[in-house]
């Protein structure tokens, strides 16, 4: 077993750090407060060829390994995780079905342009009435003629506002197991297609959060998605990616608040003495930092296994799940050790708190990822 990263890896690690410290981390408390999307960084993500980390050279994409995504996810959340869910939301919920079960030609017209970032990537899968029981689609698409009519609504949409098309599910039909599920692609300016970005959220302010709303949109016969009736099992395969970059999201946003933190207490003195030399506060930083650790080896283990063709449905929802726990105890400490500090705005850990609680909910809450994990061990 090597531990050590690829030479390619600690290349993308330096890239991806020093882009997050000079081009992210300026402007993510003023981003937060305005709420505004990170536009102009993902135009340098771009340039940089990051758009399309982990798929190939021939789409568009950087030809890079899922370890790679992982640590880019990490260091954008380290600084800002609006924009580290942003992206991770494009590659591994936008990018990842069409490179999976998109033909050729789908490949060409929609993946190519996620990789080159001239559109965001999004899915849609949430409806009011189908989160965690993400099989309760009710949106609908009837075959007419060439085209598939499309009736319905989706909640809680990542970057759908900055997509010019994404994947979404709906019910197509029945079957003797219940209702036929298919994943259609959708242009996000067809008639009848309503992008709305009104949510008001804990945190994440920067990034973008949307409903849909699906009134009679008409989109050609051929922009199923890999094979009709096969979309609920294709998003549940799509989710298991995901889940590895919302768990390099939590290890990010623990990351900097732990920094935080250290810093915080080696500056901060209290009875003739900084704080980091009292037993109390070195336990904390002792636990965050063993936590972080133990978090990022467990990203790191379903993205190999991702890369190596193996199954990682399991391993994919114990990174989440002990990752956004432990983002969201590290930051509840890192805010306990800032004070009365901590609870203000003007301290970044402010910020990490509110945004990490997200980690815990999104692409499936901790309660799913123990009940995908209890069916993997043979409950
Ligand atoms: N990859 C591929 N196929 C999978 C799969 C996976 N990870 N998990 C399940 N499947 C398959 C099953 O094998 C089953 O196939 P058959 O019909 O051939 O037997 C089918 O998909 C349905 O699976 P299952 O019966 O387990 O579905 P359930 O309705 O019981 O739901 C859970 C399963 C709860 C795991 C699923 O609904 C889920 O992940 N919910 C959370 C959704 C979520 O994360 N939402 C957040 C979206 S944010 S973008």
């Amino acid at each position: 077993m090597n531990w050590d990263l690829t030479e390619e890896q600690k290349m993308i690690r330096k890239l991806m750090r020093d882009f997050s410290e000079g081009e992210v981390a300026p402007g993510a408390d003023e981003r937060d407060q305005t709420k505004k999307f990170p536009v102009d960084i993902f135009r340098k993500m771009a340039d940089l060829n990051i758009m399309g980390l982990p798929f190939p050279e021939k789409y568009g994409g950087g030809d890079a390994d899922t370890i790679s995504f992982a640590i880019a996810v990490e260091e954008l959340s380290r600084v800002c995780a609006s924009t580290g869910i942003t992206y991770s939301a494009h590659v591994s919920l936008g990018c990842s079905p069409l490179y999976q079960f998109g033909t050729e030609e789908q490949k060409e017209k929609y993946l190519v342009p996620l990789c080159r970032g001239t559109s965001m990537g999004a899915f849609g899968l949430t409806e009011a009435n189908a989160g965690s029981d993400a099989g309760g689609t009710r949106t609908t698409a009837v075959l007419q003629g060439d085209e598939w009519v499309i009736n319905g609504s989706k909640c809680f949409i990542t970057n759908a506002s900055y997509a010019d098309f994404l994947a979404l599910t709906a019910v197509t039909g029945t079957t003797e197991k219940g209702p036929e599920i298919t994943a259609l692609i959708v242009p996000t300016d067809a008639e009848g297609f309503k992008v709305i970005d009104n949510y008001v959220k804990m945190g994440l302010n920067s990034s973008n959060t949307t409903e849909l709303v699906l009134e009679d949109v008409r989109v050609p016969k051929e922009n199923v998605l890999g094979k009709r009736g096969y979309g609920f099992k294709q998003f549940l395969q799509t989710l298991d990616g995901g889940r590895i970059g919302i768990g390099a999201m939590a290890v990010g946003i623990a990351q900097g608040a732990y920094e935080a933190a250290l810093q915080y207490a080696k500056e901060r003195v209290q009875f003739g003495h900084s704080i980091s030399k009292f037993q109390v506060i070195q336990h904390k930083l002792a636990d965050m930092a063993m936590h972080i650790e133990l978090a990022r080896d467990m990203v790191y283990k379903a993205a190999w296994l991702k890369d190596q063709g193996r199954k990682y449905t399991k391993e994919a929802s114990m990174c989440k799940l002990f990752a956004s726990e432990i983002a969201m105890r590290t930051c509840d400490q890192a805010v306990q050790i800032h004070g009365g500090y901590g609870y203000m705005a003007d301290y970044k850990v402010e910020r990490f708190f509110r945004d990490a609680k997200l980690t815990e909910i999104g692409e499936g809450t901790s309660e799913i990822q123990r009940m995908v994990i209890a069916r993997e061990i043979g409950c």
